[in-house]
């Protein structure tokens, strides 16, 4: 493969989709070299074919809202590779989704669901509707609504959607109920389901679970142990909660979280009582974290601004994707960050990535610290299969083994001579090599 032409010609073909594009070159340029001793790679076509969705939807959504208006939204399912297993993937809902941002979730997750070591293929979905500020019945109504398409795309054993922003277990419970009446089953088709209709236990805290379990084994690697590191996080959503929770209760001390109106900084650290406003914050359906300095004194907001200013040892962002600048990265370094554990998809800019690798700062990407959260929707999966449910401790125990798993394929493939880990890299091309290997097996399709 020749990379530069590859992305000329992604260029010419999708002008514009610049998430996507971004998301394609990280993952070309770092496999380049592997894939170009695999002739067979290159016989297959395999960068040209993974590179494309197998196919997308794009549907109309109309609902009601609460003052009697009809609403028009756009809604989307990607399904992007499913080689190696069914199409799995979450939806979000948030103004900001288009297709480029949809097909750079999805492509992503081919590679994420691969290292994962369970059998998925990448998929993603969502709406560009706004869920800030609607009530419960404007939520249910378009849930509803967006499931009377949607369903028809999807099934226990071809393509399982579930959560992502603006995506939780309220919306999943709706989106769950409307599939089951109109498909009359009662299947795994979703996950992140209720705990009385199917779901997994740890599920909501996997993503933030695996992410710190992930970290630990980062800090292993250098010699660090968890207990005593302050740590940035942004976001202040399922993510963040999950890994707050556990960074704390492993003895860290987590002094930012963040929203779209700007960072709070605690210099006491969270701890349960603050972990568990993190919650109610959500729950306001407001998206803002201000309100924190008032119900906890001592705390201070910086508003517009995000936590990367602050000086700490560890950087998890967990919001969105782009949200870490490469000024941000610079400013991170030369305030002595050891450690940069990205939890959000994506969430630095490919300058940020550089300046990490050139300061050799410890690096893990998204699609492999946070694939722990796709990986218990996969042991939700097995469950349902089975007719049956693990205990918390059985689930966890599993999760702990996969993001371990990861980290060791992340070792394998991105180890330097200089004995520097490029996670970055070692992700992708374990990632790569599975979905890549499974699709020449299979021929040409
Ligand atoms: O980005 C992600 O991996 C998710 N939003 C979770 C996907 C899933 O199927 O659990």
């Amino acid at each position: 493969m020749n990379v530069k032409n590859l992305m000329a010609e992604l260029e010419r073909r999708h002008p514009g989709e610049n998430e996507y594009l971004q998301a394609v070159r990280e993952v070309l340029t770092t496999v380049e070299e592997a894939y170009n001793k695999h002739p067979e790679f290159e016989a297959n076509r395999i960068a040209e074919r993974i590179v494309e969705p197998d196919r997308q939807f794009t549907f109309k959504v109309v609902w009601v809202d609460d003052k009697g208006d009809v609403q028009v939204n756009t809604g989307y399912r990607i399904q992007f590779n499913n080689a190696i297993g069914p199409y799995k993937g979450g939806l979000r809902f948030h103004p900001s989704v288009n297709p480029s941002i949809l097909k750079f979730l999805g492509f992503e997750q081919i590679f994420k669901n691969a290292l994962t070591t369970l059998p998925m293929g990448g998929a993603k979905g969502g709406s560009d509707f706004n869920p800030k500020g609607k009530s419960n019945g404007e939520v249910m109504r378009f849930c509803q609504a967006f499931m009377t398409e949607l369903w028809r795309h999807i099934g226990p054993e071809t393509d399982v959607p579930a959560g992502d922003i603006g995506v939780g277990a309220r919306e999943i419970g709706y989106l769950y109920g409307m599939y089951r009446k109109l498909a009359l089953e009662n299947t795994g088709v979703l996950t992140g389901k209720g705990m009385t209709f199917g779901g997994s236990l740890i599920r909501p805290e996997a993503t933030g679970f695996g992410a710190v379990y992930f970290l630990c084994h980062m800090l292993e690697k250098e010699g660090m142990d968890i207990k005593g590191q302050r740590i940035a996080i942004s976001g202040f959503g399922n993510v963040a909660w999950g890994a707050a929770k556990k960074a704390t209760e492993l003895g860290a001390k987590v002094v930012t979280i963040s929203g779209p109106d700007g960072y709070i900084y605690d210099e006491a650290g969270l701890n349960d009582e603050k972990i568990a406003y993190m919650l109610e914050l959500r729950a306001s359906n407001n998206d803002v974290v201000e309100p924190y300095v008032t119900k906890f004194p001592g705390s201070k907001f910086f508003a517009g601004r995000k936590p990367w200013e602050v000086k700490v040892d560890i950087a998890m962002p967990c919001a969105t994707q782009n949200e870490l600048s490469g000024e941000d990265a610079a400013q991170l370094v030369a305030n002595g960050v050891k450690i940069v554990a990205e939890v959000s998809n994506m969430g630095c800019r490919p300058e940020a990535i550089e300046c990490f690798l050139d300061a050799k700062i410890p690096y893990g990407p998204g699609k492999a610290v946070n694939a722990g959260g796709v990986a218990t929707s996969g042991l939700e999966m097995t469950q349902n299969s089975q007719k049956l449910n693990w205990t918390a401790d059985e689930v966890d125990a599993k999760l702990h083994q996969i993001m371990g798993s990861i980290h060791k394929a992340c070792l394998e493939y991105g180890t330097e001579p200089s004995g520097y880990i490029n996670y970055m890299k070692g992700a992708n091309i374990a990632g790569f090599m599975k979905v890549a290997k499974s699709m020449v097996e299979q021929g040409v399709i």
